[in-house]
């Protein structure tokens, strides 16, 4: 039977805001999705991460029910208000904050868990935010972003060995900024390309330092996450071929090109002109080469073709019926996924073709249709998630044996259903079913399919 390799790390992911809770206590300072949440029509559901699923207290239980599952390692990110407050880099640090990161990192590692830390999973401080426009604040926010990554290698730089300074910058700028319907509600066409640069710039900021001070001495990684559905072209005609290398551009060339290659895509120049804010040579000199691995998020493929409403800023026709009038798999409970394993083959060896880096899926997941409804009974017996995970699982070992990508890990998401953002609490994207009201966790089916794909498909050391 092909397998991966003995090395190969596996687990699940989540992010502070969707889990933790418990956003006043310890010291927390607040963020921009607390005062997002607040206001009236921005969750569906009307709720928020105030309480989330508890993970702030009962984070022992967690790590107990990840050891049940086997996984080698678990991401997670650190909640950047929880650590300093007021964000800014002479606000004060809070101890408590260090205090509870430390205590969960330790006891992950103390039953064999391999701690993968995201430093930024979308949770700015709020002050910053308010002080000086956050994200939009080249001078400042660079320098604080900096220093918060100080802050945490220096206070857990010496247990942990894998970093990531961003979650899907994508989702930050697109989301946040053009379209809205996330923190921090931003509706504009010019806002996306300034945070576009200042994240990136941010980041290679943040892995200057490690290389310089820390990546040595504690003998660790730093990447970045970016975020990539596969993009079929509808048939194979040169325009939607055409249409479909625009699709990867604006969703991922507008980081990694730059991150990788030290460029924006010919495409996008082409279309957003002058909106695009320009590198200077030094700061390119930072940019360029600054991951040490691809950290990839991945979901789903999009079938592509020119047209649709906001062709001006980079968006095309995606769906995903297929010329014959087929669905590309099954729907998910959001509308934006469908199961497809090949373009998850597909995009690994385009990624690897293109970038040439070592690569770490660190999200990849599956929202059951309707999940929320059901009872906890029919709900963790989750047919369509094991479905998904079985499929994007073999396209994954098929690109490692057969075509030679090499993919380190991969991470499921998510360890526990959790605060969906937007969607609030009506989308679940957990292999652990979570009762709200009771804070219980059940696993569900897909974690007991996981563990066991994992087992039977890593080489033994
Ligand atoms: S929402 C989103 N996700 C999910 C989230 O839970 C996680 O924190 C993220 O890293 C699962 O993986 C990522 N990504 C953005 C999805 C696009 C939604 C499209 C909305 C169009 C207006």
């Amino acid at each position: 039977m092909a397998q991966l390799p003995s090395d190969f790390v596996w687990g699940f992911a989540t992010a502070s805001y969707q889990i933790e809770g418990s956003v006043a206590a310890g010291g927390r300072g607040p963020s921009i999705w607390d005062a997002f949440c607040a206001q009236p029509g921005k969750i569906r559901d009307g709720s928020s991460g105030e309480v989330a699923t508890d993970s702030y207290r009962l984070w022992r239980e967690d790590v107990e029910l990840l050891k049940t599952y086997g996984v080698k390692a678990y991401r997670f990110s650190l909640s950047w208000s929880r650590i300093i407050p007021l964000g800014g880099r002479t606000d004060p640090v809070n101890s408590e904050g260090i205090a509870f990161y430390r205590a969960l990192i330790e006891e992950l590692l103390k039953n064999g868990i391999e701690p993968f830390v995201t430093l930024y999973h979308w949770d700015l401080p709020q002050a910053l935010h308010e002080r000086y426009g956050g994200w939009l604040n080249k001078e400042e926010i660079v320098q604080d972003y900096v220093n918060y990554a100080k802050v945490c290698f220096e206070a857990f730089g010496d247990v942990v060995k894998n970093w990531i300074t961003h979650n899907e910058p994508w989702a930050v700028t697109i989301l946040g900024y053009e379209k809205g319907v996330f923190a921090p509600g931003h509706i504009s066409n010019t806002e996306p390309w300034i945070v576009n640069h200042n994240l990136i710039l941010a980041h290679a900021h943040a892995v200057k330092l490690y290389r310089e001070q820390y990546k040595e001495k504690q003998g660790g990684q730093i990447g970045i996450t970016l975020d990539c559905h596969w993009q079929l072209p509808y048939d194979d005609s040169p325009e939607n071929l055409e249409a479909a290398q625009r699709g990867i551009d604006f969703k991922l060339g507008r980081f990694a090109d730059l991150i990788y290659k030290g460029t924006y895509p010919e495409s996008v120049k082409r279309i957003i002109g002058d909106r695009l804010v320009e590198y200077t040579t030094e700061e390119l000199a930072v940019v360029l080469g600054s991951s040490d691995f691809f950290g990839l998020n991945t979901y789903t493929t999009q079938v592509v073709q020119p047209g649709g409403t906001d062709e001006s800023n980079g968006f095309l026709k995606t769906g995903f019926t297929l010329p014959d009038g087929s669905q590309l798999g099954t729907q998910a409970h959001v509308p934006w996924l469908q199961t497809y394993g090949p373009g998850f083959r597909t995009l690994l060896n385009y990624l690897w073709n293109t970038y040439k880096l070592p690569i770490y899926v660190t999200e990849n997941g599956f929202a059951v249709k309707n999940e929320n409804s059901l009872s906890i009974e029919e709900a963790i017996h989750d047919a369509d998630r094991i479905e998904y995970f079985h499929n994007y699982a073999n396209a994954m070992l098929q690109a490692v044996t057969e075509d030679k990508v090499p993919v380190k890990g991969y991470f499921g998401w998510s360890f526990l259903d959790n605060f969906e953002w937007a969607d609030g609490y009506q989308t679940r994207f957990g292999v652990t079913y979570v009762d709200y009201a009771t804070q219980k966790r059940y696993p569900k089916d897909s974690a007991r399919f996981l563990k066991k794909w994992f087992t039977e498909h890593i080489e033994a050391p």
